[in-house]
């Protein structure tokens, strides 16, 4: 059954597959699989490598190419989940890319139904590096991760033989947030603050103080790039204005002459 449907991930032009078997998914924070889909049996996590749009100094750019994989590969995991539904006459559950997540209090709604990293290091498409993002043997740190719950009897593949990591420390000290200065770590709001800046937190502050400033200052409050900015967000989704952790690792990184 995994030779048929790699087959199918290789027309598709999905980087890599990996299987893990409902009981081999341990996430200390995302809910049980059990409340998201009674009677799951298997996971089957798909990796896309970015492109090098990430590498772009124009953050505007490297969001655009991020954009297009979070299209592509939602596209991808849809209509694999449609061909295991019609030919394997599997029940399925698509798991989002990044969003929607449930917005709650005790996680600061910033933790995913399904953790796709322990999904990857299930499926033996990673291990977890110093940076907290799942290291892919071949694409390094630059690789989304996407994920099908289904009813199949599928066994884990293996293991990533060796962490791909090598613990060379440049992702935590590149980090500008200084968020991944506690190891096996994120420090959220750090890392938001300098990734998301015209997020949630923004906006916050933002109508906050649009709501108590006199008439003549909130005018030009709405003049202001800023609001540009938060508007722009607005419309098109959360936009990351950081991909430093991913793009200082030398792991996967072709030669450059
Ligand atoms: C919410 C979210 C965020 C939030 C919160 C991040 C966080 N602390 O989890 C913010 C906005 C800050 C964020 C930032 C980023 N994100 Co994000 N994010 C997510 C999302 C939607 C949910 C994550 C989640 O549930 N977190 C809470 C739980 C899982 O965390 P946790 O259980 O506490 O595990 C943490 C630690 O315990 C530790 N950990 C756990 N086990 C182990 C084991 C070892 C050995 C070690 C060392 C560490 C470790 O790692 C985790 C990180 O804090 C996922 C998609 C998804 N559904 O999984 C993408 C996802 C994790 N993000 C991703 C990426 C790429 C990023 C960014 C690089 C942004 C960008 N420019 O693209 C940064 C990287 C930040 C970082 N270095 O950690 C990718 C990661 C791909 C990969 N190769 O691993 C994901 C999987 C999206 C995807 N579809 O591929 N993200
Ligand atoms: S995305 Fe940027 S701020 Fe967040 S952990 Fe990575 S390097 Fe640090
Ligand atoms: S930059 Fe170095 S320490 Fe960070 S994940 Fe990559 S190999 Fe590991």
């Amino acid at each position: 059954m995994k030779e048929r449907i790699r087959r199918v991930v290789s027309d598709l032009e999905i980087d890599d597959v990996g299987f893990a078997a409902a009981p081999d998914y341990r996430s200390p924070l995302s809910p049980p699989l059990e409340t998201i889909f009674p009677g799951v049996r298997s996971i089957i996590v798909l990796a896309y490598k970015e492109l090098d749009s990430c590498d772009s100094p124009d953050l505007h750019i490297a969001m655009n190419g991020r954009m297009d994989l979070m299209e592509f590969s939602r596209s991808c995991n849809y209509k694999l989940a449609r061909h295991l539904e019609r030919d394997f006459g599997a029940r399925v559950m698509t798991v989002p890319v990044s969003y929607p997540m449930a917005q709650i209090e005790e996680t600061k709604g910033a933790v995913g139904q399904v953790s796709l990293r322990h999904a990857a290091a299930a499926a033996g498409l990673g291990a977890f590096g110093s940076n907290n993002l799942v290291v892919h043997p071949r694409f390094g740190c630059r690789t989304v991760f996407t994920a099908i719950l289904t009813d199949l009897e599928i066994p884990s593949d293996p293991p990533v033989a060796e962490n791909p990591c090598t613990a060379c420390g440049l992702c935590v000290q590149g980090c500008p947030g200084k968020a991944l200065n506690e190891p096996g770590r994120t420090d959220l709001m750090k890392c938001v603050k300098n990734i998301m800046p015209y997020g949630l937190n923004g906006a916050v502050r933002f109508w906050s103080k649009y709501g108590e400033v006199p008439a003549a200052e909130r005018k030009a409050m709405l003049r202001d790039p800023n609001f540009w900015r938060l508007y722009q967000a607005g419309h098109i989704g959360p936009q990351y204005f950081c991909f430093t952790c991913m793009n200082v690792c030398p792991v996967g990184r072709k030669a450059t002459a």
